[in-house]
């Protein structure tokens, strides 16, 4: 790896989000404006090993619990902008009437209630906006994946988006396109909302259909862990082999999400009938990225 891939940026733009980030992250414990430091070395190290092993790492506690506050509000001010349409789906996301052979998991359907609000309707000041951009945080990321540059995507909707779980909404068992998902709490369920994953259930060359089915079947088992993730807690998670999904919500409040969304390459668009079924308009660069779409795998979905 090179220095981080930091050295393409010039030194006042990192100085500018060094001063950024230590307003936002807690330095303290996530040592991430000093990269290749041995701190900085020891955190990614720790991070990796939790992600060989389970799927997903969380780092709680990651953003400063004096903005806590701040944090909340601004995602609870773009959620009632969120596209709200409550869909049928599969666990795949690939359509209803696909042929499937018979007992296949992807012929179990579910409602899937949460909502997005796009990048386009996040202010660029809000913190979200600040950590997706900031140069050090996409360089400690790519670190904590084992790979040696995250850009990201160029889709002004799918980039960052709040993920919204109304109350009595879910967010149903699934697969990620991404390999890797990065994602902050920003604001907790008074109850319900738990997270849960089943750690590398697929691989590239396997779509392991009996676990699947097992799980979407409600008799997951040990297969599924659980996790309650509190405010201002950074998620890295394997979401493209880990099935998972957010429980039901309870009680009075939303369930909000920051998803940053980071590319291998430059220049990553979503696909037309995916950015319209999750935010209900495209843009033209989704028409390109149609027409353009390479596949990292070969898998269903
Ligand atoms: O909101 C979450 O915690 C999970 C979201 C998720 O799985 C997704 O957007 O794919
Ligand atoms: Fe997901």
């Amino acid at each position: 790896m090179n220095s981080y891939a930091l050295d393409r940026i010039d030194k006042e733009t990192l100085m500018g989000d060094v001063c950024h980030l230590d307003a936002i992250v807690d330095l303290n414990t996530y040592p991430i404006a000093d990269p290749g430091s041995a701190q900085w070395r020891a955190c990614v190290k720790r991070i990796r090993a939790w992600l060989a092993d389970d799927g997903c790492s969380v780092l709680s506690g990651f953003v400063k619990p004096d903005i806590f506050d701040q944090l909340q509000d601004e995602s609870a001010s773009v959620a009632p902008a969120a596209y709200r349409k409550i869909e049928t789906v599969n666990a795949y996301n690939i359509a209803l009437d696909a042929p499937l052979p018979d007992g296949h998991p992807g012929l179990i359907q579910f409602e899937r209630g949460n909502a997005f609000a796009a990048r386009d309707q996040i202010p660029r000041d809000h913190i979200i906006q600040q950590l997706y951009s900031s140069p050090i945080f996409q360089s400690f990321i790519a670190a904590c994946c084992g790979i040696p540059v995250v850009y990201p995507m160029a889709d002004s909707l799918a980039g960052l988006v709040v993920n919204v779980l109304d109350p009595g909404r879910s967010h149903p068992w699934h697969f990620d396109t991404n390999a890797y998902t990065v994602s902050l709490l920003t604001q907790k369920a008074d109850k319900g909302g738990t997270f849960e994953y089943c750690p590398n259930i697929r691989t590239s060359g396997d779509e392991n259909l009996s676990a699947v089915k097992q799980v979407v079947t409600g008799d997951g088992g040990d297969l599924v862990r659980r996790l309650e993730l509190q405010l201002g807690d950074l998620q890295l998670f394997k979401g493209r082999f880990s099935l998972h999904r957010v429980a039901p919500v309870e009680g009075g409040r939303a369930r909000l999400t920051a998803i940053f969304a980071y590319c291998e390459q430059p220049g990553v668009n979503g696909s037309v009938s995916r950015t319209r079924q999750l935010f209900g308009r495209g843009l033209p660069a989704h028409e390109v990225a149609e027409r353009e779409l390479v596949r990292a795998d070969a898998l269903m979905d």
